[in-house]
């Protein structure tokens, strides 16, 4: 590899599952453990690429900003999965396979990139994967039904999803369900733990002790 880290690489964990499905609030929930470093995703990098909110031109003109919000994703996720940490165990908020997998494969199935724009992606990730150490141990697949995760995306009322439909949110979960649950999109970088993210803040704390272990054991 031509861009190896100089530290030992870390027992890389990465949590994944549609918008909405609780994935900031796993992390934050493991940001009590000693051993864990927690990197949210780079969405205030997102919202302010040089004074450009990305995100928010993403969801004004989908066709015009995907390819560009994406490129932008797929670059800042390599700066994740490559941040030197001397913890002995990462954990991240999605990973550039999901971008590429869930994200980018959505849009170029809607036309919204058209497909010499998917190549150029597509070639940027295939230097990245031969030429990168972006190993990732373990997948934790925070599961969701889309309606729940239009509620709570509702609620949280982010300014720049207020064009996101349930449709689009169904055609994501399908995407994620193919990829992570029945495992017939794509190849897997790693094993997949499932969880019902459905539940809600007051049961689901229950629900994290299922994978815990495995995180902090470093086991798959
Ligand atoms: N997004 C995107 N393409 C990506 C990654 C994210 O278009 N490759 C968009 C979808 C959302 C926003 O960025 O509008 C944030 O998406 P996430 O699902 O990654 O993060 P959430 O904040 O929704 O996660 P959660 O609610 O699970 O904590």
């Amino acid at each position: 590899m031509a861009f190896l880290n100089k530290q030992k690489r870390p027992f890389t964990v990465v949590v994944e599952g549609n918008i909405g499905c609780g994935k900031t609030t796993f992390l934050n929930h493991c940001n009590k453990f000693n051993n864990v470093c927690v990197l949210a995703e780079p969405i205030e990098m997102w919202r302010n690429c040089n004074n450009h909110n990305l995100l928010g031109l993403l969801y004004q003109d989908i066709k015009k900003w995907s390819f560009t919000f994406q490129s932008y994703v797929q670059l800042t996720m390599l700066q994740q999965h490559t941040k030197q940490t001397s913890c002995p165990i990462k954990l991240m908020e999605r990973s550039i396979y999901s971008a590429r997998y869930c994200f980018v494969e959505k849009m170029k199935q809607d036309g919204l990139i058209p497909q010499a724009s998917a190549a150029v992606i597509d070639k940027h990730f295939q230097w990245i994967r031969e030429n990168v150490d972006i190993t990732v141990d373990l997948i934790v697949y925070l599961r969701t039904t889309p309606e729940v995760v239009y509620e709570r995306m509702l609620k949280r009322n982010r300014s720049e999803e207020k064009s996101v439909s349930l449709e689009y949110l169904q055609a994501l979960h399908q995407i994620h369900e193919d990829w992570l649950y029945h495992k017939s999109l794509f190849d897997l970088p790693a094993n997949v733990l499932v969880l019902n993210a459905n539940l809600d803040k007051s049961a689901i704390c229950e629900e994290y002790l299922k994978v815990e272990g495995h995180i902090l054991n470093k086991s798959v």
